[in-house]
């Protein structure tokens, strides 16, 4: 069965562009709540662990480099389906394939400057989310 969580961060590039307000607009009207939410910045360490799957990937420098350059929004959102329908909301990894309306359609820059993340899978919403939140920071 679908779980009804997922994990997203509003990333450097979104924030230093001052997209945090519309970008939660388009997720609380799209029917997410939010769960627990915090503006932090991710270590070197942070990053190297959240992304360990893209270690060996020709991109991992820069990704890290870029999610550790300025604060970050994190948040555990709750819906039906949410995964899928978070994914669905942000669009494609490459903002050029992402559909109209998305979110990473209107406002990341690049593939590598994706506006936004969500995670791929329930398994990986609950890693996540534990790897930034507390229990009890969980609403
Ligand atoms: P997504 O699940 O859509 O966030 O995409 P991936 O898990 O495939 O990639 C995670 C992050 O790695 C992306 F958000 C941006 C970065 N990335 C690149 O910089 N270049 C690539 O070719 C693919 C991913």
């Amino acid at each position: 069965m679908a779980g009804n969580r997922t994990f997203t961060m509003i990333k450097p590039d979104a924030v230093e562009d001052g997209h945090i307000g519309g970008i939660l607009e388009q997720i609380t009207a799209s029917g997410f709540r939010i769960v627990a939410m915090k503006l932090t910045q991710m270590t070197q360490r942070d990053a190297e662990t959240f992304y360990a799957i893209h270690k060996e990937r020709p991109f991992f420098g820069e990704l890290v480099e870029f999610m550790t350059r300025g604060p970050i929004v994190a948040a555990i959102l709750e819906k039906d389906n949410a995964v899928e329908d978070f994914r669905t909301l942000i669009g494609a990894t490459n903002p050029e394939e992402a559909a109209e309306g998305t979110i990473r359609k209107k406002y990341a820059k690049s593939i590598g400057e994706n506006a936004v993340h969500g995670s791929d899978s329930d398994e990986n919403a609950q890693i996540e989310g534990a790897f930034h939140f507390a229990g009890r920071e969980m609403f």
